[in-house]
This record gives structure tokens, sequence and C-alpha cells, in this order.
């Protein structure tokens, strides 16, 4: 069971208008208890968020179980002319469905709908089929719809949304490796290291591979990608490691490169093995240097891998008063935010906005609205990319795209408590396996969550006495956090959504899980620290790539530039000082899509604004994109391994035309095409106009993983972040903060020496103590306004 059930118990309530005797602070000792979760009737406590009903269709969602078995269905019918063989009975060369997804809905269909009595726009399925029965084997991709199916329900190639010139087909070569593309190359690679096991089993402690489901094997493999260039070679790269739930951090020195191209095993070759830091292009190379001697290891992987696991470690010692409970953040007043489950939507102090779904991308935002303006049309992260370096075959060509690895289906499981807070709303994220749909249960959670600071704050005049101000506003700092986690194979991502009370939002990722590492080599600490006996981290690069399309009260948007430039100038007042240095804004806007870098020492503001939309003060509305943490881009510009295939990895920003045809960054099977991208998201920038127009700001956030002892066993969340703020610039007249009542306006009244206050009718909840034990000794009391 990983949801736990939590009492709450809480301090008696601060009475309005009370004169407090001494300084405003409000104590209480929220106390450990873990027990029975209470449900409903209590404020404390608050069961589930408030329902409201979403007022349009979520257009977006994901298509339904039953469309995608209609859909399945369709395509295997004969008279669909697919040739389609069930994937449990398909070999190589035969044709077979891959997934089944859903197709982003046309935003030119959606907006008459959302805006106006337009009808729903229709959904399709997007499926991806393998089909080496074809004369060149390939990997097409289709667009099925309207659905439900119908019999005006067609199967049409969905070329519209690539730009690489071969439209939703896929060289063989690059298409996804699955386990009906690596069967036969697999009896290749088990008679190669059969052949050797003598050598493998010498230098590495015994160690064999005779192919993945041979009892005698004690190794597993990886190849990571690319597989090829450009759809014209086949390759794996593949690196021997000690198996195990820690495997990627038991990596042995062997590596074997295999020529795999096409559907014929007849074709396939040995490339080469790798050992040593030397490449012996044939056994008996390798094997000459095994016998000479030359390739006597210094270090022995380990085959213990308890220490690559997350659990309690004793060994590391005692932390004084770390066996107390620690802080939790709870919803005390109750849900202040309203949940349509069904359709997905969610409205939080102003905000409302749906949630969608889908394999590939995981969660998605759409129409984000600020009390009742649209801001935000789609929010939605794009590809979450790694590249690595080592001198070692695997380290040097591993690119990552976690799209590829359909990134969605690794959203799972998350821990209240611990992933999220206790009582947070949990919603499951459903797609679709062959004919069957999945159901990831409690894979995203809601929850408010104290920031962790106030708002905003001031303490004014200097009063008398204990109390050092006439007055004292602060407003309580909340904020409301939608969350997933993706543990795409060693990594597991965590994607935050902050949509904060003064109506900025907030997108930060986080990484923890495994390094992929290397094997130690003395001589390469330019590529990484020895974390643990035999293993070094390997340096590598975190992008993730995000789209926010922005309509701010509009799509007629244009991104404004203001530049803070330093310039000589003088001052009548000044006579003495000549020309002086000042700072001032020079304000331009974008003129044609552009990919571009943030300023150094961030000396612009970026701001998304409506020209033709002014604020009281005649100032044009608008979001401003604030740089947060590591706000970075690919390191590696000009590598084979990602040359034209991760364009949207290289730049901090980009802005270009919404189109319907352009609706992602990145295209899924891309990994494996670096040299002859399936979508070159370079080609979005055709010198088009962005003054007034639909625009689509893309951006990256990331991390240099820069490795470290202290990414074992996992990553850590507090260092490996990064985000971004949306905040209103001009958006409205004044702070989105007067309208909280969640805050304090104290006064102090000099005749009577004592300070006042109004609670606003918003008071610190009063909640049943239940408990059945008391905790170490501490007995459920509750102090309040400690003399300071
Ligand atoms: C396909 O595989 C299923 C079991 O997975 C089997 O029952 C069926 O006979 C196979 N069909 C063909 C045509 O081989
Ligand atoms: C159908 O696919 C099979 C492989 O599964 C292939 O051998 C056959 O030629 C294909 N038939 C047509 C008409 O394409
Ligand atoms: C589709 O089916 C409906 C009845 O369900 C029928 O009225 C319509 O004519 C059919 N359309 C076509 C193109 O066959
Ligand atoms: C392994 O050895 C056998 C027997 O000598 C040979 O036929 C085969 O080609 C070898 N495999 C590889 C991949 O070299
Ligand atoms: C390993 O597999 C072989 C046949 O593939 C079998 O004869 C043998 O008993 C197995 N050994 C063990 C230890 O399971
Ligand atoms: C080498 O392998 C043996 C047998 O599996 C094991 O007992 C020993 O601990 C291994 N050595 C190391 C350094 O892991
Ligand atoms: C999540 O899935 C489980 C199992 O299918 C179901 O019982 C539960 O109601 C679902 N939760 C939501 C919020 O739909
Ligand atoms: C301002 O003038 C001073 C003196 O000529 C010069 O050193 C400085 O570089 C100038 N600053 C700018 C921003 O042009
Ligand atoms: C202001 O920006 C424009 C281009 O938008 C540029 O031509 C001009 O030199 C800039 N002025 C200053 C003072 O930097
Ligand atoms: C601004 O909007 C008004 C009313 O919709 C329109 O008349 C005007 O032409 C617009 N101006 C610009 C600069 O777009
Ligand atoms: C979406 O828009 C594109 C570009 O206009 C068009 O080619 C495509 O057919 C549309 N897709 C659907 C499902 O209507
Ligand atoms: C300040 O306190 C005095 C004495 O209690 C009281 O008469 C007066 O009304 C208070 N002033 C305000 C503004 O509340
Ligand atoms: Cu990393």
């Amino acid at each position: 069971m990983h949801r736990e059930l939590v009492a709450l118990l809480c301090a008696a309530t601060l009475a309005a208008g009370s004169v407090l005797p001494a300084l405003g602070y409000e104590r209480k000792l929220l106390l450990d208890a873990l027990g029975k979760r209470q449900t409903g009737g209590s404020s404390c406590y608050s069961g589930d968020a408030p329902v409201v009903e979403a007022p349009k269709t979520n257009v977006w969602a994901g298509i339904s179980a039953k469309d995608n078995y209609d859909v399945w269905t369709l395509l295997h019918d004969p008279a669909t002319g697919l040739n389609l063989t069930l994937p449990e009975n398909a070999t190589v060369t035969d044709n077979y469905v891959f997934w089944i997804d859903t197709l982003h809905t046309n935003k030119t269909d959606v907006l008459p709908y959302l805006d106006g009595d337009g009808p729903a726009p229709s959904k399709y399925a997007r499926v991806i089929i393998f089909e080496g029965g074809k004369e060149e084997p390939d990997s097409q991709e289709y667009y099925v719809g309207p659905l439900p199916v119908s019999n005006e329900t067609s199967v049409e190639k969905l070329d519209y949304i690539y730009n690489g010139g071969r439209g939703g087909s896929v060289p063989f070569n690059s298409r996804y490796a699955d386990g009906i593309k690596a069967a036969p190359i697999n009896p290749l690679i088990a008679s190669a290291m059969g052949n050797i096991s003598d050598i493998t089993a010498a230098l590495f402690n015994g160690s064999v591979f005779y192919g993945a489901s041979d009892n005698r094997t004690t190794l597993s493999t990886t190849a990571g990608t690319p597989l090829s260039f450009d759809g014209s070679q086949g390759f794996r790269n593949i690196m021997f490691r000690i198996p195990g739930r820690g495997t990627y951090l038991t990596p042995i020195d062997f590596f074997l490169l295999v020529d795999c191209p096409g559907t014929d095993p007849t074709h396939y070759s040995i490339k080469g093995y790798v050992t040593n830091e030397k490449f012996f292009p044939d056994e008996p190379s390798l094997r000459a240097a095994f016998e000479a001697g030359e390739l006597a290891q210094e270090y022995v992987q380990t085959k213990d891998q308890s220490w690559t696991d997350v659990d309690y470690k004793p060994e590391l010692g005692v932390r004084d008063l770390e066996d107390r409970f620690a802080p939790s953040n709870i919803e005390l007043g109750g849900k202040r935010y309203k949940v349509d489950s069904e359709a997905q939507y969610i409205e939080y102090m102003g905000f409302s906005f749906y949630v969608a779904f889908s394999r590939t991308l995981g969660i998605m935002f759409y129409d984000i609205k600020f009390k009742g303006d649209r801001i935000i049309y789609e929010l939605s992260l794009q590809e979450a990319l790694a590249q690595y370096a080592g001198n070692q075959p695997k380290a040097a060509n591993t690119v990552y795209h976690d799209t590829y690895y359909s990134l969605g289906t690794d959203l799972a499981t998350l821990v209240e408590g611990y992933d999220c807070p206790f009582g947070s709303t949990f919603w499951n994220v459903t797609y679709h396996e062959e004919d069957h749909t999945v159901t990831n249960q409690d894979a995203i959670c809601i929850f408010e969550q104290d920031s962790g600071f106030p708002l905003s704050r001031h303490r004014y005049g200097s009063g008398a006495g204990d109390y050092p101000f006439t007055q004292l506003g602060v407003v309580k700092g909340a904020a409301l956090a939608v969350r997933t986690i993706a543990t795409v194979g060693n990594y597991d991502y965590m994607f935050s959504y902050l949509f904060h009370q003064d109506g900025s939002i907030e997108v930060e990722v986080r990484a923890s899980g495994f390094l992929q590492s290397s094997f130690y080599y003395p001589d390469q600490a330019r590529y990484g620290p020895r974390i643990a006996p035999a293993t070094q981290g390997s340096l590598h690069d975190h992008i993730l790539t995000y789209k926010a399309d922005f309509d701010v009260l509009g799509t007629a948007n244009s991104f404004q530039i203001s530049d803070l430039v330093v310039v000589n100038q003088t001052q009548a007042w000044f006579p003495e000082l000549g020309e002086f240095e000042q700072m001032e804004m020079n304000i331009s806007y974008l003129e044609k899509e552009a990919a571009f870098n943030w300023a150094a020492n961030n000396q612009a503001m970026f701001c998304v604004v409506n020209q033709n939309e002014t604020n009281a003060w005649g100032e044009q509305r608008g979001y401003r994109i604030v740089p947060g943490r590591s706000n970075i881009h690919l390191s590696v510009q000009n590598s084979p391994f990602s040359l034209k295939n991760s364009e949207m990895a290289k730049t901090h920003l980009a802005v270009t035309r919404q189109h319907d045809n352009e609706p992602y960054a990145n295209s899924v099977q891309n990994i494996n095409l670096p040299l002859a991208p399936q979508q070159d998201f370079s080609k979005f920038f055709d010198d088009e106009s962005v003054e007034q127009e639909d625009l689509v700001v893309w951006f990256n956030l990331g991390m240099h993983h820069f490795v470290r002892a202290e990414d074992i066993p996992v990553t850590l969340y507090t260092e490996a972040a990064s985000s971004i703020v949306f905040a209103p610039q001009n958006f409205n007249d004044r702070a989105q903060d007067g309208d909280l009542l969640n805050r304090r306006w104290i006064k102090y009244n000099a005749t009577s020496d004592a300070i006042t206050f109004d609670a606003y009718g918003v008071e610190l909840p009063n909640c049943p103590i239940d408990i059945s034990e008391p905790v170490d000794g501490i007995s459920p009391t509750v102090e309040l306004f400690q003399e300071g």
C-alpha cells in the first residue's frame, strides 16, 4: 500500500479581532500521528476536492478504451488493406501495430468551439505501424478518424506534422528497437560473446554472456541510441553490465559493436570489441591481446548491488532528532481547488485549465485562464533529451529522446506524503497497448502547497516599545501544484507545474534516479569522477524542451524584448558629472520567428504581450518569461549523434508562429535519424512575422550533469533542478494579492500599546485531536501567542 492514512491535529482557533498580548506569532504544534484518515466533515482534513463542472468538453483528452479497441479492430480488418499480423505472431518482416495514441487536436478546430458555439472537433487516433512486410520495410504513421469509428472513419498516412521529407515514414533501420527488431540480431551477439566467454570470464570475475535467456549468462546488455545516422545504417553499440536492480551503476569494461542493417541477418556482422580503451576489429586480435596479457583489469566491478538501493543505510550514522516525523504540507483549511475529474479540469484561485495526457508526452495543459482571461492555450513537455560523453563507445554514442520510449507510459504511482503531500488528489493515467487499455494508478497528483514564503509583506513605521511597526501587512503564500514523475529507465524525472496566487505559472523539472555510469578509467577524469570502486560517473546534459502556446487575451500576440542597455548621458542638474552611465530599457519586438538564448547577465526581459490590449495605465498587457534555475541548452551543437534531430535542444528559447502542422517540436522516432531527421525543428523558422500573430514559445529546462559521489545511489532532487516562471507583466492594474483573505493587516495602537488585526473570517482551523498514544511522550497540547 503506497497510500498512507494521516490524521490531522491542529491548533485552537485564533479569534478574529482579538487583541494580542504580544507579537502576533501564531504557534501551533502539529503532532506526529499516523492514524486514520478522516473523511469528510472536518475542515482540517478536507476529504476530496470540491467538484466543478468543466464549462466545455475536454477536447484534448485521450481517446477512450472503446475507441482504441475499435481502431485496433478496424486496422486489422483485411478490408482496410494494411495486411497486419498480430504483434505476438509477428517477425521483423511482417506489418504490425507498434502503438496507438491520441492525435493532437488542431487548434484551428478547437477555438471556434472553445470561444463560440462551433462544434466540438472530432477526435483522431495516431498509429505507428511497423511495415516490415513491404518491399522496402519501414515504419509508417497513420491517423484514424473521425472517432468513434463509423462508416466515415478513414485511415490516412500521418504526413502533415513532419517536415523531414518522408512524412510519417521512418526507415527500417531507424524505427524503434523493440523485441521483434532485436530478435534476428540477438543470436549474433550471443555467438560473438559465447565465443569469447573464456576471455570475459577471466577478465571480469567469471562474467559471461551467451544470450539474455541462456541460464549460463551472468551479464546484462544495454545499447542506447541512436542506432542509425540517416536510416541507411543499423548498428548497436553494446555495453555489458553486472545485472540487477542497480545495473546502471555496475558496468564492466567491455563493449561489442554490431552492424545490423535491414531485416536479413546474413547482412549482420561484428564491427569490433572494445576494452581497456582499445578497439579490436575481430576476435583474433582481441584474443591475441588477451593472451599477451594486455587486457588485465585493475578494478573489479562488484556483484553486490545493495549499495545502489534507496533504502536506509545505518552505516551512514545517526542524526539527532531525525527519528521525529518531518514537517508536512497539509491543506488545513480544506481543499481550495475544484476539480472535474471526469473532464480533468481544475479551478484554483482564479485559474482554470484542462489537463490532457498522451503516451509520448505525458501530461499537457490547455486553455489556462486567470480570472477568465486566457493566457496560455497549450503548455506541454515536448522532449526529454540526454546526451553523454566518455572515452568508451556507449557514453560517447548515447543520446536519449525519452518520447521514443513513450515517456507518458512511465508516469506511475506517486507515494502520498513523500512524492506529493498527504491528502493530495490523485488521478490515474491511461494509455493503450494493442487492443486494450492500461491504467497507471495515482500517476498525477494535485495539491495546494504552502509556498514556504509569504506572497508579499511590508512593515510600516517604527511603532514603539515592543512593536517595531505602526502597521504590518503580510499575505500568505500558496500555490497549486500538478505533479507527475516519469521513471524512464534509469531516471526519475519529476515534472511540477505550479499555479501561484498572483497569476504566475511556474514550470519545474527535477531529476533523480540512476546515473548511466561508466566503468572506472583512471585516465578519464575529464568525463567524470570515480563514484564507486569500479564505477565512474558519465558527464551528460539533460535538456527538457517545452512548448508554451501563449494566447494572451486572444491569439494576436507579440514578443517584446526589453534590453537593459547602459548608456552615457548627461543631466542638467549634475553638470559636474558630465557624461555618466545609467541603464535604460531599449524596448523592441521580435519581428520574425527565431531561436535565441537568454541575454548575458539576464539583461533582457522577454514578454509575450498583446499590443492591442492595455491595462488601466495604457500599458500593453502581457506575461513575462522569467528565467529560473539552470536555464541551459545542449552543450554539444555539432555531434553526429544529435546533429539535426535535436535542434529544439540547442537554444534556450525559440518563438514560432502557431501552425496546426507544427504541433510537436520533435518526432518520437527522430532519435535514430540524427543526420536525416523526420522532424527538423530548425525548419520551423521560415521568416514568418511574429508581430500580433499566434505565437508559440519553445523553452528548454535542464541540467548540465556534473556527476559526483552524491549521485550514489541516485541523483538528488535538491540540486538536479531547473525551472522557469511566467508572470503577469502589466497584465493587471496592480498585484493580484489584494483580494486574498489569507493575510494579516496588523495595527499598533500607541494609546493602548497593543496591536489589533482582522482575520477576515479565515481562521486557523480548530481540529479534533484524536491521538491514541502520545508520540515520544509529547501530549497533544497547543501553544499560542507565546511571549516573544
Ligand atoms: C498467433 O499467436 C496466438 C497466440 O499468441 C496463437 O494462438 C495464434 O494461433 C497465432 N496465429 C498465427 C496465425 O500464427
Ligand atoms: C503481407 O505481409 C506479408 C508479411 O507479413 C508479406 O509476406 C506479404 O507479401 C504481404 N502481402 C502484401 C499483399 O503486401
Ligand atoms: C453511414 O451510415 C449511416 C447510417 O449509420 C448512413 O445513413 C450513411 O449513408 C452512411 N454513409 C456512408 C458514406 O456510407
Ligand atoms: C563463433 O564461433 C563459431 C565456431 O567457430 C563460428 O562459426 C561463429 O562465426 C563465431 N561467431 C562469431 C560472431 O564470430
Ligand atoms: C540450463 O538450461 C539447460 C537447457 O537449456 C538445462 O539443461 C539446464 O538444466 C539448465 N540449468 C539450470 C541450472 O537451470
Ligand atoms: C567475484 O565473483 C565471486 C563469485 O561470484 C564473488 O564471490 C566475488 O565477490 C566477486 N568479486 C568481486 C570483487 O565482486
Ligand atoms: C484509478 O484507477 C483505479 C483502478 O482502476 C480506480 O479504482 C480509481 O477509481 C481510479 N481513480 C480515479 C481518480 O479515477
Ligand atoms: C561612458 O563613457 C566612459 C568615458 O568615456 C567610457 O569609459 C565608458 O565605456 C562609456 N560607457 C558606455 C556604456 O558607453
Ligand atoms: C535598441 O535596439 C535597437 C534594435 O532593436 C538597436 O538598433 C539600437 O542600437 C538599440 N539601442 C541601444 C541604445 O542599445
Ligand atoms: C485593436 O482591436 C480593435 C478592436 O478589435 C481594432 O479595431 C483595432 O484595429 C485593433 N488594433 C490593432 C493595432 O490590432
Ligand atoms: C489539421 O490541420 C492540418 C493543417 O491544416 C491538416 O492538414 C490536417 O488534415 C488537420 N487534421 C485533422 C485531423 O483535421
Ligand atoms: C487605541 O486604543 C485606545 C485605548 O484602548 C482606544 O480608545 C482607541 O479607540 C484605539 N484606537 C484605534 C484606532 O483603534
Ligand atoms: Cu543526469
